[in-house]
């Protein structure tokens, strides 16, 4: 059953662990209203909260990811109202979400559509998919991480490539580039990104929500502090009962029945 409290966004429980977030605004390709992005962030918020949710799949349906901003909105913004704008806050509730998080990318994925796919941990991309910061096109430049994301992702040519001529690239090289995990044929993505969910789903959930800090941490430290860092959390989890459960389960040649402490 969709959760009632959501008007642009769809979120459901399709497996046992898993949320699927499904944004719903197809008429406006899934344009990034301030109401659009405020639900999805919720929605994330929620999830964070949930010890029951451990991996969330994020899609815009079969079509369209995300055609960007909502150039609407974006009409009536100005610079020194956007300073005290809450838009910043709410990437950042997007950004610092704990759990696992995978896009299942078909159609455009742009400007900030783009940007919302690469706040993901991995993206899962259908063959229709389109990757694009076309920004340029409409007088401004991307501002939810597309100069930073993008350009530590795909490399500094690629970026400046796509960011300042607003060319799109599609599913194939946008795998090539590292952008993606996986292309699959577009019916399929949402459902490989749930099979996905649910194999991380079933891992100790402490390790993954570890691990995935521990890689983050990857962009902004130095290679020596990341690994003090890494050090440091892996001794935090020699430390849990799933790690007991996980070793004792190899060793006993059955399967680990882990609990997330
Ligand atoms: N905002 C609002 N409405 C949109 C948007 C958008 N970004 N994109 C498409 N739509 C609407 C169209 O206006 C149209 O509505 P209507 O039917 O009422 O006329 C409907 O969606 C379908 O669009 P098209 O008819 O244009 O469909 P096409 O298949 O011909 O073209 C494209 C699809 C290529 C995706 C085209 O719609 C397009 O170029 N869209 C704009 C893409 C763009 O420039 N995106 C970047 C926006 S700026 C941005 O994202 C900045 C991010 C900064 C921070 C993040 C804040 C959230």
């Amino acid at each position: 059953m969709p959760d009632p409290s959501y008007s642009d966004i769809i979120v459901t429980n399709p497996h046992d662990h898993v949320l699927l977030i499904t944004m719903n605004r197809p008429k406006q390709l899934n344009a990034l209203s301030g109401n659009h992005l405020d639900e999805i962030s919720n929605a994330l918020d929620a999830a964070a909260d949930n010890d029951d949710v451990r991996a969330v799949v994020l899609t815009g349906g079969d079509s369209v990811f995300a055609a960007g901003a909502d150039l609407n909105e974006m009409a009536k913004r100005e610079a020194i109202a956007d300073l005290k704008n809450e838009r910043q806050r709410v990437w950042d509730r997007v950004r610092r979400f704990p759990k696992p998080l995978i896009a299942a990318v078909n159609g455009y994925a742009l400007g900030g559509g783009c940007e919302l796919a690469m706040h993901a941990d991995i993206i899962i991309a259908g063959d229709t998919a389109k990757f694009g910061q076309p920004e340029v096109n409409v007088g401004i430049m991307p501002g939810a991480g597309g100069t930073q994301r993008l350009t530590r992702t795909v490399g500094k040519s690629l970026a400046m490539k796509m960011v300042l001529s607003g060319e799109m690239i599609d599913a194939r090289e946008a795998l090539i580039a590292g952008l993606v995990a996986e292309v699959v044929p577009h019916e399929v993505s949402t459902e490989r990104a749930l099979k996905l969910a649910r194999t991380i789903a079933a891992k100790p959930p402490i390790s993954v929500r570890l691990a995935k800090e521990s890689v983050l941490k990857s962009y902004d430290l130095t290679l020596e502090a990341g690994l003090d860092f890494e050090r440091r959390v892996f001794g935090i989890i020699l430390g849990t009962e799933d790690k007991q459960e996980g070793v004792n389960a190899f060793l006993e040649k059955r399967k680990p029945a882990f609990k997330g402490r």
